[in-house]
């Protein structure tokens, strides 16, 4: 890609910095549509909808010359692409643990989507108490004569890991990083909370979702004896005409 970036700048006389954003900002719209098609399409087969919301962002250039600094190399646009994944990011919000799996297979499953490494935070949560699953993954970018594989991370969550991954996220920057140890603690115990609140709220779904289809049956059952009892007026009736 770094080649395409130094190509697309030659021909277009853009500064560098601007094509790489321009190149994570087609990525994002890219990725963005998919999802909303998804979306859509689930809703239409299932009258369901598996996401709540989408965020989309670009890495702010600080951050990412940080993050850069940070794995020891120098703050150049080669090292960022080559570096650094998270620069095009897409946040999936869904309702309950099972639409995240659901979802990511469903990228998966994407020909024109490369998934390049995926992270399960859900399965193996981080330390601090940090749920999410994560996928890089790269979408081709279609220019007008050459296309662009990029790079765009997506964490999948619940609405109640998203809640407690926004606020400890904002704690965390205050204390720049080292927060006194009763505060982590006592994030790592709200962290805990919110994964019994999303285990409840999935096995309420469950049995709501069961009790609506038992629902169903005993309607459909129903709805059949009536038109059986109708079949048998009717040929009781058409008996007596004769
Ligand atoms: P921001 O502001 O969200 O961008 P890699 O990207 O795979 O090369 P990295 O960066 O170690 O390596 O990836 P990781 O840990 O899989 O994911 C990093 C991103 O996940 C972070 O981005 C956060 O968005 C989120 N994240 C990871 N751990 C935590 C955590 O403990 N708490 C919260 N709130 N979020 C977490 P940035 O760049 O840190 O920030």
């Amino acid at each position: 890609m770094d080649k395409i970036v130094r190509e697309y700048d030659k021909n277009n006389q853009v500064d560098s910095w601007e094509t790489l954003i321009f190149l994570y900002n087609a990525a994002l719209k890219e990725v963005s549509t998919k999802l909303d098609i998804l979306n859509d399409e689930f809703q239409n087969v299932h009258r369901y909808n598996p996401i709540e919301h989408i965020k989309t962002r670009i890495k702010t250039p600080e951050s990412i010359v940080k993050k850069l600094r940070k794995q020891g190399h120098e703050p150049t646009i080669d090292n960022m692409v080559k570096y650094v994944n998270d620069i095009a990011g897409v946040r999936i919000i869904c309702s309950f643990t099972s639409d995240i799996y659901r979802l990511a297979e469903m990228i998966g499953k994407q020909s024109d989507l490369k998934v390049l490494s995926i992270k399960d935070y859900i399965k193996n949560p981080k330390e601090s108490g940090y749920k999410s699953y994560h996928m890089i993954i790269t979408v081709p970018v279609f220019l007008s004569d050459s296309v662009v594989d990029t790079k765009v991370e997506i964490q999948i969550r619940t609405i109640a890991m998203d809640f407690w991954a926004s606020l400890e996220h904002k704690i965390y920057y205050k204390f720049e990083g080292n927060a006194p140890e009763y505060i982590s603690r006592d994030l790592q115990e709200c962290a805990r909370m919110v994964w019994r609140l999303d285990e409840r709220m999935l096995q309420l779904n469950e049995a709501i979702q069961a009790c609506l289809e038992e629902q169903e049956k005993q309607a459909a059952g129903g709805a059949g004896k009536d038109t059986d009892k109708d079949i048998e007026k009717d040929t009781a009736q058409a008996e007596k005409s004769e």
